[in-house]
């Protein structure tokens, strides 16, 4: 099977979700998988360092799109949608 090897890297100047900073966060997944691969939390960082990476399976790469998702993590709910 196919596989796409991701490195997040970095975010600069994300938007501000909490009072004056956010706890970014990256969601990745290929096509309609179910299952999202995330990075770690960067607490209180509006240019977060994340070099993390990620491999994902591909089952038709000519149908498939890779998505990318920044969101800013909460304690008491899911997060906000960058
Ligand atoms: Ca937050």
């Amino acid at each position: 099977m196919p596989t796409l090897q991701v490195t997040v890297v970095s975010g600069k100047d994300l938007a501000v979700r909490d009072r004056d900073t956010s706890d970014p966060y990256v969601k990745l997944r290929v096509g309609y998988a179910q299952q999202w691969h995330k990075t770690r939390v960067q607490k209180n960082n509006l240019n977060p360092v994340f070099n993390e990476n990620f491999k994902l399976h591909v089952d038709n790469p000519d149908e498939q799109n890779l998505d990318i998702e920044v969101w800013d993590s909460d304690l008491i709910s899911r997060g906000i949608f960058w």
